[in-house]
């Protein structure tokens, strides 16, 4: 056949969505199309929840709310697509929570390094109060935040040498890696501390950097790594889980203030259910990823304890210098959830 010699997509043993259940809203309360712009590819657990999420409207008010998903960054980067919410150029979007930190300054606390030890430390602090509180703040810029879910563990990848240490990063002799962060400062402070030579650029624009040389590398969860083809540009990876980072689902204020009631009490359920579906499919790329990756030739290099201690140690100076700037209290408060967590 002609299908013969034609290599398998490969897929990681995915979760099915749940069913969709819960009532329909039969009355015709307005028709609605939401586009929806994401940073991410049609293969990423971002693109795949955010189909959930459009299925649940569509079922749910038979077709009156449709939403239509824009991904690989093609309506703008996270910067921008806040901004074309705010004034109501788009209805939706999907960032990371290091970009948003210019609307809600407390979110820096996710920024923060070796915060969170578990995947479960982290979901726990996305459904508490203090994460439910910043999700509001967002209303002061006419953005309505619906729901947290997870971008993950970042890793560190680059073109140059495989890195253990951060010694590896500085380059003592031949000079520190040039690191591609997301727009925000205290990604910046983590890898000035590490000796990098940081560079803040939107996310559209790292394959090309990396492709082109203009940057050495970059930080990102294995998942984005795999679904961004980051592997073609990319010959060493390191399991650093240095940062995790949660992304926001949300909508512009605008749309929102158009949406009958019923429907808004909707969009907020589907959103928080495709969220969870979202953060349980990130979990099942993330090794698979990372395993996938050494297949395609990336050369994975795997931190023991004491290793993981080097590179914490020389990020020590970032809460110093970022706690008192997000607030001791919020930081606090989160350290404490944490360590519930863990003591249970
Ligand atoms: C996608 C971004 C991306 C983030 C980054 O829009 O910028 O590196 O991790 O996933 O939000």
């Amino acid at each position: 056949s002609l299908t013969m010699g034609v290599a398998q997509a490969q897929e990681p043993d995915l979760s099915e969505p749940p069913e969709i259940d819960g009532e329909v809203i039969t009355e015709d309360l307005g028709s609605h199309t939401l586009r929806l712009g994401i940073g991410l590819a049609e293969s990423s657990p971002q693109y795949l929840s955010s189909q959930y999420f459009a299925d649940i409207l569509d079922e749910r008010t038979e077709g009156r709310i449709s939403v239509e998903i824009f991904p690989n960054s093609q309506l703008g980067d996270d910067v921008q697509m806040m901004e074309m919410l705010q004034t109501g150029s788009l209805d939706m979007t999907y960032p990371s929570t290091s970009p948003a930190t210019t609307y809600v300054p407390e979110l820096a606390v996710f920024d923060l390094p070796f915060l969170f030890p578990t995947r479960e430390s982290a979901v726990e602090v996305m459904n508490s109060d203090v994460a439910q509180d910043m999700l509001d703040s967002f209303e002061e810029s006419d953005i309505k935040a619906l729901a947290f879910s997870e971008n993950g563990y970042r890793q560190l990848t680059n073109s140059v040498r495989p890195v253990e240490s951060p010694e590896d990063v500085a380059g003592i002799d031949v000079g520190g890696l040039t690191i591609r962060t997301m727009e925000n400062d205290v990604q910046l402070s983590i890898w000035e501390a590490l000796g990098a030579n940081p560079t803040p650029m939107a996310f559209g624009e790292v394959f090309s950097a990396m492709e082109q040389g203009v940057i050495d590398g970059q930080e990102n969860p294995w998942s984005t790594i795999l679904t961004s083809n980051f592997y073609e540009v990319q010959d060493y990876g390191s399991e650093t889980r240095h940062v995790y980072t949660p992304f926001i689902l949300m909508m512009s204020m605008q749309t929102w203030d158009q949406l009958d009631p019923q429907y808004q009490e909707l969009v907020q359920e589907a959103a928080r259910k495709s969220a969870e579906y979202e953060i349980q499919l990130a979990t099942e790329y993330d090794d698979w990823s990372r395993e996938q990756l050494e297949e395609r030739g990336m050369e994975i290099t795997r931190l023991n304890d004491e290793q993981v201690a080097e590179f914490q140690e020389a990020v020590e100076e970032v809460y110093d210098e970022w706690a008192p700037e997000i607030g001791e209290d919020v930081v606090e408060e989160v350290q404490s959830i944490v360590a519930d967590v863990q003591d249970e």
